[in-house]
């Protein structure tokens, strides 16, 4: 409440803090805010008294003024965030860091009437597995769709840990279009990492389990578990994944982690790290170690490098499986092809990042105080050599010292690498808890004045950073303005609101060279962990603010066949036990008010709003039938139902639409 009350009175004081920055910071050692040249004449006294009273140091007046945003004013840039277990995708305003929309995905959402009888029950049930309803999910990597390694505003996808399953939202509206269960699997993790024209979008295994996800006793885990990367063929024409153009490679049963795609020069390979290479079991509770003493025996894990271009050539070829209704890439192919090599990586690593130009690959290390750094080009050398050792599975491993260019020590449980325009990296450190910038070297050593391979900067972060994005920072161009810190614990940064504590998103300022980098804002995230999320240019994004036409169907994003354009058309029709309905929803009505039906009866609900009015939404729920739609303007939704309580019940506009909102409603009288 405190910051909320204070960033609301910060227009009073904002030129005012400008003019005190100056002043203070004559002793500040970051001497490079803009505001430091607006000099100190005509400081007003209420701005300089409230900064004073409210102990403002110079650190936190630049923090406002780098985030503040006047009302009416856009963020220019929108982070796309997981929503961890809430099973959604948040959209977030940078910098001002304001939540403009939880979008429902793996979760059913009342505001969108999100799996409420319309349009998206049919996509929630695209992720049941095996029938059995699955209304939840782990969203861990948001992924947007790009062109060229850019992000090209026009999808997102995400990935549900929990279950193994993949949602597709549309840009153009927000939604989600498509959840698809992954077949053979039943968690996944490294996913969604699009290729760079998002040719696939990849959804990396984790914890192994035998394919099918059948029945095997753990003591043939060497033997019967396996793992599984898929690759998703997305059609954009559609707006969906088309599993019969998409593949799956099985994989020995180590847990691979996080992958991230080659892009320019490393066009056409993926890279997962893994943990777990010592194919533990678990059962401390039979004396075995437990897993997370069991994963971390063995000094190096493997770097997992896969060529997917040459993978989608034996998919084209036949040379698969076809299991669970997808075609799976046997392991022994994989090797024959040459689809699949290892190179070691350090101690229980994490994250797999390929820097813009697709020349190298780092690697964290959740025990190690390093990052790893791969070359590409190192790499291809390597597997052209050939004649190397393999895993017990048969998989080449390729030397660590042909593959590795640099390690960088940074500090405890680096994890992930995002970049900038100016050569940096920036690594999160989760046992430190700060955000680390270092240095590129190879083609990025003249982008700033620092030493190529080496630590700049660690600026504290609160607390247990996992982890990190910045501005278009996994992209074939970065921006260069900000990152966010995905903080995992919040502690003590906001206010007491018992012990489930929101997660922290920690704003920081990237834009200066060397050591400056600077912590500018803190968002708490109320609702769920969220994972990864990235950070689009605001201008490469061209939503809708309503729909194209009237009668138009966001689940098919096509014209509705059962929209109608004017209450004339509104009707009630009956063939037997079957009643449809036509309506129309227009402010401050629905047409028609009265439903007149017959318990038992079978109702298909057509319902179309005829606004043209950005932001005229309307809502329509039926009381006690779990009913609840959000008509946009121009939408069209079709909701059906068996009309077993017989009643009088109402259905009402959920929205507050117009000064005569609570009369937009009618009445259901179900008899009996
Ligand atoms: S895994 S921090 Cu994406 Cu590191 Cu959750
Ligand atoms: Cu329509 Cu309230």
């Amino acid at each position: 409440m405190e910051i909320f009350l204070s960033r609301k009175s910060l227009p009073i004081w904002l030129l005012t803090t400008v003019v005190l920055a100056g002043i203070l910071l004559v002793s500040c050692r970051n001497n490079n805010q803009p505001a430091a040249s607006s000099g100190v004449s005509g400081l007003p006294a209420d701005a300089a008294a409230l900064a004073t009273a409210r102990g403002l140091t110079p650190d936190d007046i630049y923090g406002a003024l780098k985030t503040y945003m006047p009302t009416g004013q856009h963020d220019p840039y929108i982070m796309i965030s997981s929503g961890g277990q809430s099973g959604q995708v948040y959209v977030i305003g940078v910098p001002s860091m304001r939540l403009l929309k939880a979008i429902g995905v793996f979760t059913p959402e009342p505001w969108q009437g999100y799996g409420y009888g319309g349009h998206g029950d049919k996509v929630l049930a695209g992720g049941f597995v095996d029938g059995k309803p699955i209304l939840w999910g782990d969203t861990h990597h948001p992924s947007i769709s790009e062109t060229n390694g850019e992000y090209d505003g026009q999808f997102a996808f995400i990935n549900d840990k929990a279950n193994a399953r993949i949602a597709v939202i549309d840009l153009r509206d927000f939604e989600t279009k498509q959840i698809i269960k992954t077949p053979n699997a039943i968690n996944d993790h490294g996913g969604a990492f699009v290729t760079p024209n998002t040719e696939y979008v990849i959804e990396g295994p984790q914890y192994a389990a035998p394919l099918g996800f059948e029945y095997a006793p753990l003591e043939e885990y060497a033997e019967k578990y396996r793992a599984l990367i898929t690759f998703w063929k997305f059609d954009r024409v559609a707006g969906r994944i088309d599993q019969s153009r998409s593949f799956q490679i099985e994989l020995p049963p180590y847990w691979q982690d996080l992958c991230d795609a080659g892009k320019k020069v490393s066009d056409g390979w993926v890279f997962c790290n893994s943990f777990n290479t010592e194919l533990a079991t678990g059962g401390i509770e039979l004396g075995n170690p437990p897993f997370e003493a069991g994963t971390a025996r063995n000094d190096t894990d493997y770097l997992h490098i896969i060529n997917w271009k040459k993978a989608e050539e034996i998919f084209q070829s036949g040379n698969y499986e076809m299991m669970g209704g997808i075609a799976v890439i046997r392991l022994q192919t994989a090797i024959d092809e040459g689809l699949l090599y290892f190179t070691p990586e350090p101690k229980s690593p994490h994250g797999a990042d390929v820097t813009p130009g697709g020349e190298y690959i780092v690697v964290g290390g959740k025990l190690d105080p390093h990052v790893t750094v791969y070359s590409f080009e190192k790499i291809m050398a390597a597997i052209a050599k050939g004649g190397h050792e393999t895993d017990q599975y048969g998989v080449p491993v390729l030397p660590l010292d042909a593959t590795m260019e640099a390690q960088v020590e940074l500090g405890l449980g680096p994890l992930h690498t995002v970049y900038d325009n100016k050569g940096y990296a920036y690594t999160s450190l989760f046992l430190d808890s700060a955000v680390a910038r270092w240095t590129l070297g190879g083609p990025y050593a003249n982008l700033n004045p620092d030493e190529p391979w080496s630590l700049i900067q660690k600026l504290p972060v609160h607390y247990n950073i996992g982890h990190i994005t910045a501005v278009e920072g996994d992209t074939a161009s970065p921006g260069g303005e900000f990152v966010v810190a995905l903080s995992k614990w919040s502690i003590d940064r906001f206010a007491n609101i018992g012990p489930l504590m929101p997660q922290n998103f920690q704003l920081v300022d990237i834009s200066g060279t060397g050591a400056q980098m600077r912590l500018l804002y803190d968002m708490p995230i109320g609702v769920g962990e969220p994972h990864y999320a990235q950070i689009i240019r605001a201008d490469r994004l061209k939503p809708w603010q309503v729909y194209p036409e009237i009668g138009w169907d966001p689940g098919t994003m096509a014209p509705h066949p059962n929209a109608i354009t004017s209450s004339e058309q509104a009707r009630v029709e009956r063939n037997g036990n079957h009643v449809e309905i036509w309506m129309t929803v227009v402010r401050s009505h629905f047409y028609p008010e009265r439903v007149e039906i017959k318990q038992g009866d079978h109702v298909t609900w057509h319902l179309t709003s005829l606004e043209r009015t950005p932001d005229a939404t309307h809502g329509f729920a039926i009381s006690g039938y779990n009913i609840n739609l959000s008509l946009e303007p121009g939408e069209t939704q079709t909701i059906e139902f068996v009309a077993d309580r017989s009643g009088t019940f109402t259905y009402y506009c959920t929205e507050f639409c117009s000064a005569l909102h609570l009369e937009m409603l009618g009445y259901m009288l179900v008899e009996p």
